[in-house]
């Protein structure tokens, strides 16, 4: 397998994290997006959208958009454990990365663009003030589910936490307040001591 990545992308951390808890050796292949390589067309070729990340599978197909590759990884490799194969259990996985798509990207991942002047055609989408807004939703949502649970849409991880941890907790490196969310940092704690958990690639200093 070979996944196009960029060690500072949340998205390729994603993909990386779950490789990581499943134990599959991997290459990565490095994209270097400040240089406009993702528009090349020999990029474009395995992923239209010209993003990162992109992953190659063992048969040599081309699978693009983090969500997508999750899906994939956790059915090929990790079983049901990472996404349940029941109706009810894989829709309350797809209702958080769709939270994560949505109220996440364009809320505390695009804040943290923002705030960190990354160059990025995401921070042009919107305001720091319009990604504070949905940042916050996402910030309840999640909150509120972990108020009473451990984990976001079963009893175990799934990709549902693996997704939408990175940005949240990256969030403070957006320089907005991220106080008073104490299940979200105790939902940190739990996931950042699983067996074969890997650092989130910070820019700055981690939390205290
Ligand atoms: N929805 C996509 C978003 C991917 C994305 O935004 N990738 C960024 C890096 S984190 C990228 O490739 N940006 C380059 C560009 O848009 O030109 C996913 O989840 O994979």
């Amino acid at each position: 397998m070979k996944l196009y990545d960029l060690e500072r992308s949340g998205n390729c951390y994603k993909i990386r994290l779950l490789l990581s808890f499943l134990g599959q050796d991997y290459e990565r292949v490095p994209v270097a997006l400040d240089e406009g390589a993702q528009r090349r067309p020999e990029f474009l070729r395995l992923n239209p959208r010209g993003q990162i990340p992109v992953l190659l599978t063992d048969e040599g197909e081309a699978v693009w958009d983090s969500t997508a590759i999750l899906v994939y990884l956790a059915r090929r490799y990790g079983g049901e454990r990472w996404l349940p194969g029941d109706p009810l259990g894989m829709a309350r996985v797809m209702q958080w990365l769709a939270l994560e798509q949505n109220e996440g990207r364009y809320g505390t991942a695009r804040a943290r663009v923002i705030g960190l002047n990354i160059k990025s055609g995401l921070g042009q989408t919107g305001t720091l003030e319009e990604s504070r807004c949905l940042a916050e939703r996402a910030l309840v949502v999640l909150e509120g589910r972990l108020t009473d649970h451990a984990w976001l849409a079963a009893e175990h991880p799934t990709i549902a936490d693996i997704a939408c941890y990175p940005y949240t907790a990256l969030f403070p490196e957006s320089g907005l307040p991220f106080d008073g969310y104490p299940a979200i940092h105790a939902w940190f704690r739990r996931l950042e001591a699983w067996p074969g958990y890997i650092a989130v690639p910070r820019r700055s200093a981690p939390r205290a």
